[in-house]
């Protein structure tokens, strides 16, 4: 998949859920709202670059050496940069916003940690600066990239003053030493990678505005005992055998529809995989706890055992399609046909697949 095609689908999945919430859930819609954000980003010119690190690792320096001049100001006092500032550089043929914030671990610095954190909501890219070796903050903060699936270059600064790590590019901004290296580094991801790491992390970030509406939407009535107690009754009124598996069909795929419908997620999704298998099993221990030789044709309390164990597999098969289909019910429209974490599935397979033949 090229990078643009990534780009597309990626608009389509939030315009089809932005269609899909207008009509099914307006009433929720300040939990569906920030979709739009996602989908203005998604098209914007500009790439975002945002520094991090702890205080005085030399973040600003390091911006004003890639952009080539002293526009962020530096200084040996620890918490120089008090807020965030954005500039717009052009990386050759690319257009960046270059945002400088103030460090993670200033002292009684925890307002300006959090806009920090804010203005990575929309980053492309994170510089993250260290210098000879990672501190517990520095590691920690690595972490919650990972978490929040934001794509990080490790850059370690004053290459001047400290031998590097093994990992890391080292530059210093002082004597220039591998900042044209770098910003070469940065035109290849920005040319090459940016595209689809923008759609994998606002597919991400799309994903969790579905789970925040599915947890809002809460458990729904989806009636499962009304369905299970017609079809017990039909079950014992009627001819068994193959009668009782048509009649489970329809009840299931009735069931099911009616869940979709109290959760306001597509018919039939797609991620229904798993339930198929367990379903086809299901009907086929109906149809065998029909068959009189498993218990002989013998009655417990004036009522055939047949039935019996036919009412307790019917009763357990609804317990458990109920299990498996809640967690996908409760996660909202992400799974459908243009859902979120199926286009991530999607993505994540294509990068793994394009790895193993690289
Ligand atoms: N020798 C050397 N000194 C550097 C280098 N980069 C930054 N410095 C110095 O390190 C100090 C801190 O640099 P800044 O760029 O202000 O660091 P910062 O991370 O932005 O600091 P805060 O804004 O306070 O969080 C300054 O005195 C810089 O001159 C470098 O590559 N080599
Ligand atoms: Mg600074």
């Amino acid at each position: 998949m090229s990078s643009l095609p990534i780009l597309d689908a990626t608009a389509k999945c939030l315009e089809e859920l932005l269609v899909w919430h207008q009509v099914h859930h307006p009433q929720l819609s300040a939990q569906w709202q920030p979709l739009y954000e996602l989908r203005d980003r998604l098209h914007q010119s500009a790439w975002h670059i945002v520094v991090l690190g702890q205080v005085g690792r030399g973040k600003s320096a390091l911006l004003n050496a890639l952009y080539g001049e002293a526009i962020f100001p530096v200084g040996a006092i620890h918490g120089t940069t008090q807020w965030p500032r954005t500039v717009r550089w052009h990386c050759q043929d690319q257009i960046v916003d270059l945002t400088d914030t103030p460090g993670l671990d200033e002292v009684a610095g925890s307002d300006r940690e959090t806009m920090t954190w804010s203005v990575l909501e929309t980053a492309d890219l994170v510089l993250f600066v260290t210098q000879d070796s990672l501190t517990p903050v520095e590691c920690q903060a690595r972490d919650r990239l990972h978490t929040l699936r934001i794509p990080h270059k490790l850059i370690l600064t004053k290459a001047d003053l400290y031998p590097p790590m093994a990992e890391g590019i080292a530059v210093s901004s002082t004597t220039g030493q591998g900042i044209p290296e770098l910003r070469q580094l940065l035109q290849q991801w920005l040319q090459q990678e940016a595209p689809q790491a923008r759609a994998l992390r606002i597919l991400h970030q799309a994903s969790q505005v579905e789970q925040s509406l599915g947890a809002a939407l809460g458990p729904q009535d989806t009636s499962a005992w009304s369905w299970l107690s017609a079809q017990m009754v039909a079950s014992l009124l009627l001819p068994g055998g193959l009668f009782d598996v048509v009649l489970a069909m329809i009840s299931t795929l009735a069931y099911i529809r009616k869940a979709c419908q109290a959760y306001g997620v597509p018919f039939p999704l797609p991620a229904f995989g798993g339930l198929s298998q367990f379903v086809l099993l299901w009907y086929a221990a109906i149809y065998l706890s029909s068959w009189s030789g498993f218990t002989f044709g013998s009655e417990l309390w004036g009522v055939n055992t047949n039935v019996l164990l036919q009412g307790g597999v019917i009763f357990w098969g609804y317990q458990q399609i109920r299990r498996r289909l809640d967690p996908y019910l409760q996660q909202g429209y992400q799974w459908g046909h243009h859902g979120p974490q199926r286009l991530l599935q999607q993505l994540t397979q294509t990068r793994a697949n394009v790895t193993a033949s690289g």
